[in-house]
């Protein structure tokens, strides 16, 4: 048992000071007159972390000497942003250091404005990852997250002269003061080669791995600290470098062996994290990156393993599960079991048996295009034991299949990882659900379609295996330390313990009529516009007018998210104010923020095409104080930090069906913006919790989507039949917006009508408008609008990410918390 020694107390003010001022001087090199922020940002997370590993270490020693049964979150993914004011407030020491610095002379709000965002992660997907780990933390639940350190995260995007510009994003390049490298937990990572069959004299088939290369694995621990709770847990992030000692083993080998190898820059596999969202590239590094995290995270789980338990393998998986995040990680099923039965010589039932308790699933998406698959031969060359092991793997299945639908070849090829055709490709998503023993989707309607239309044979083979968790976000990141104002308030009203226990905030629906609270609560929005208003004329030189609505879409810029749905909801509402100038409206500003992926053509015009308008829009005295447009470059958590509690109106359009969940529709309804959207997602949750008339809802559903496709979509009979629509689009393709260059902005206009507009963007057109002017109408009304923000914030309960968590708990993980032990 651990031993008991004095609690440890927080620091106090004069102590934060003196560690700030001894970091300044002992690790910086520098002293009070000559630091800049940069140097007093490094010097109070050095003061912090100091306390922050004493909680690790102590959170280790507990999960050690208990013997605990831990989840290992494999995810290509961590978008964890900025840490500092994080870790501050989950150590109770915000309000602390705030005052320390201040006597120092230094504005709190001024250096964390210099932390670089950890962005090592696309969008949703990662940042779930990163919220999970905050409430496992936060609950006190043993927990590894485990992931890839790459040297550059999601690019930083800058816009010129309209356009999408990628350029690296450095986040390290100043050093990092959270990461701590731990040498000696490296692993290595075999990789190309080929496979020998050896016969053992018991006739038992043996088989032996020569990889072609092998990398290194180094370990960088980022410490997660939990909310109040003394627990603090790890990510572990990989970093490949090259293990010259052993290349030039094979290399003395002989000539054999050399024609067999291949070379990867070793360093290269953690060197980018690839900018595509939902959209599969195929691409053989993306794969190499995927094994290199999961047998690193792998071998360090069963070293930890062994360390208690030997070589007796029939506990680890009372000890160990692993969360795949989407099938980027499903590599790892084979890996197990080539572990298992190549290594510890194990026979496969026994591994299977193992492995199938180990792992569980998690899905993020339904679109074609994102579903990974690879081809069989990328997978041999790379991974020629994994590749033979899938194979088995799959006849097996194969044969469970034929018991339950006997001699039927239609459904073995639908269900078969391995799917035939001019390139044999491996299924990631088909192994996935065959080696788990849970799989899970991300929202309630998500997970349905997940079992009616992604995988249904699957549902009817082993009923029961898919199941729902539905998504949700931190709301100590994205309620306390986004929105300290409004958390004050929520603070004086109701309680300050709502960060633990968001169900709380239920408590502040009695005051939604009161005419007092709504002024509160109102002002607090209108100070956070106000500090958004100031950040958009320093970033654009754009002045907005605070008293308008603040309109906001923020996400990955996608075709079925549809910012351009909102793109030519802008272009309408200026026509009928040229058309009219007395058009009556409340005033706007529509705020976009959105990443395209380098690649995605149409995406980047959807881009282009909200900046000309918004040039066009923002300069025409006609309409001066009625509409804005601002398209805040570089989209990241740190600016959504900045953006949520200043929005009036959350935009949450997808084609019905498309978005998985959605978590950014969480993050502003808790923050008291109201949603304008389809029944998609985890929207259909937020409805059913704020009720119809605190929510915007149009557009068609899920079974009219499906219902339209059957019959024949044809967008060309919406542009004819509704003069607006026809009047907008083929305003794009004059130089109107882009005055020299017509037809800049025709690709859009093609996309919706020629090439069949997919998402059904002008099918929805008409009731998004009509959305849009009922909420004119409700903003009008002063007392109606604050009633609806103040419920909307109140009934986010559920969407709190340790509902989440305990839901996995529950139902899959099967995890109790674990107390930290002084
Ligand atoms: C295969 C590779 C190119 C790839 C890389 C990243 C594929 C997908 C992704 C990211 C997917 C993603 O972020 N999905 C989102 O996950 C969120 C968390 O569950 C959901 O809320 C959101 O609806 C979904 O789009």
């Amino acid at each position: 048992k651990a031993a008991k020694t004095q609690p440890s107390s927080p620091l106090d003010k004069a102590e934060f000071k003196a560690a700030i001022v001894k970091h300044l001087h002992c690790t910086l090199g520098t002293d009070e007159n000559k630091a800049n922020n940069h140097a007093w940002w490094k010097a109070t997370c050095a003061a912090i972390q100091a306390q922050v590993l004493e909680g690790l270490r102590k959170t280790q020693k507990s999960h050690y000497f208990n013997d605990t049964r831990a989840v290992h979150y494999f995810s290509a993914e961590f978008l964890m942003g900025r840490l500092l004011s994080n870790n501050l407030q989950n150590l109770g020491l915000f309000d602390v250091a705030s005052g320390a610095l201040k006597e120092l002379g230094v504005e709190i709000t001024d250096i964390m404005e210099e932390e670089p965002d950890m962005a090592l992660g696309n969008g949703g997907l990662g940042r779930l990852a990163a919220c999970f780990i905050d409430s496992l933390a936060t609950m006190e639940l043993p927990a590894i997250g485990y992931g890839i350190h790459y040297e550059h995260g999601l690019f930083r995007q800058e816009i010129k002269s309209g356009a999408q510009i990628e350029r690296p994003d450095s986040w390290r390049d100043y050093g990092n003061p959270w990461e701590i490298c731990r040498p000696e937990s490296i692993q290595e990572v075999p990789l190309f080669g080929y496979v020998e069959t050896k016969y053992g004299e018991s006739g038992r088939i043996q088989k032996e791995w020569h990889p072609g290369s092998i990398v290194k694995g180094i370990p960088w621990d980022i410490p997660v600290v939990g909310y109040e709770g003394k627990t603090v847990n790890v990510l572990r992030l990989w970093q490949s470098d090259s293990s010259d000692y052993f290349n030039w083993d094979v290399f003395n080998a002989g000539g054999y062996v050399d024609a067999q190898r291949e070379n990867v820059q070793a360093e290269t596999i953690s060197k980018v994290l690839y900018p595509n969202d939902e959209t599969e590239a195929g691409k053989e590094l993306r794969l190499i990156q995927q094994y290199f995290f999961c047998s690193c995270s792998l071998k360090d789980i069963i070293r930890r393993y062994k360390r208690a338990h030997g070589d007796d393998w029939s506990r680890f998986a009372d000890q160990v599960v692993i969360q795949l995040n989407d099938t980027h990680p499903a590599i790892a099923i084979p890996e197990l079991m080539r572990i298992l039965v190549d290594r510890a010589e194990l026979d496969w039932d026994q591994a299977w048996g193992i492995s199938t308790k180990v792992f569980a699933y998690t899905n993020h998406t339904l679109l074609p295009e994102a579903l990974e698959k690879w081809p069989a031969r990328m997978i041999e060359k790379i991974l020629p034991r994994h590749l033979e092991i899938i194979y088995e793997i799959n006849h097996r299945f194969m044969a469970e299949v034929d018991k339950k639908w006997p001699s039927d070849n239609r459904i073995k090829a639908k269900l078969s990882i391995i799917e035939e055709g001019n390139e044999k490709m491996v299924r990631m998503g088909h192994l996935s659900v065959i080696g788990s023993f849970a799989v899970n989707g991300v929202a309630e309607m998500h997970s349905r379609l997940v079992k009616s239309d992604l995988f249904p044979e699957f549902d009817a083979l082993w009923p029961g295996k898919l199941t729902n968790v539905t998504n949700g976000i931190t709301p100590r990141r994205w309620l306390k330390a986004c929105n300290p104002e409004l958390s004050k308030l929520i603070d004086k009203k109701i309680g300050s313990d709502w960060p633990k226990d968001l169900y709380k905030l239920e408590a502040l629906e009695k005051y939604a009529d009161n005419k007092a609270f709504q002024k509160q609560f109102m002002q607090v929005k209108l100070n956070n516009k106000q500090l958004l208003a100031d950040e958009i004329r320093e970033s654009l030189d754009i002045e907005v007018d605070v008293n308008a609505i603040f309109d906001v879409q923020i996400k990955r810029l996608h075709e079925y998210k549809r910012q351009h749905l909102n793109l030519l909801h802008i272009m309408a509402l200026y026509r009928r104010l040229l058309e009219n100038p007395d058009y009556d409206m409340v005033p706007r500003v529509f705020i976009f923020g959105a990443k395209a992926a380098p690649g995605y053509k149409l995406a980047k015009d959807i881009i282009y095409a909200i900046n000309k308008v918004a040039d066009k829009i923002n300069n025409d005295p006609r309409v001066n104080n009625k509409i804005k447009v601002v398209f805040l470059p570089n989209y990241r958590v740190s600016l959504a930090e900045k953006m949520i509690p200043a929005s009036d109106v959350s935009e949450q359009i997808s084609t019905a069906g498309k978005e998985a969940s959605g978590t950014g529709n969480m993050k502003l309804a808790l923050n008291g913006a109201i949603t304008v959207g389809t029944l998609d997602g985890a929207n259909v949750e937020i409805a059913e919790e704020v009720g119809d008339d605190n929510i915007f809802i149009f557009g068609l559903t899920v079974e009219e989507v499906h219902e339209l496709k059957e019959k024949g979509y044809k967008p060309y009979d919406y542009y004819y039949r509704d003069p607006e629509i026809k009047a907008v689009l083929d305003w794009l393709e004059t130089d109107y917006f882009t005055p020299g260059k017509p037809g800049a902005l025709v690709s859009i206009k093609q996309s919706l009508l020629d090439h069949g507009d997919q998402y059904m963007v002008l099918a929805d057109f008409r009731s998004y408008c009509d959305a849009q002017i009922a909420i004119d109408e409700a903003y009008r009304d002063k007392a109606r609008w604050a009633k609806m923000a103040i419920i909307n914030t109140a009934k986010m309960g559920k969407f709190t990410s340790d509902r989440s968590i305990k839901d996995y708990v529950e139902r899959i993980w099967k995890l109790s918390p674990c107390k930290i032990e002084n």
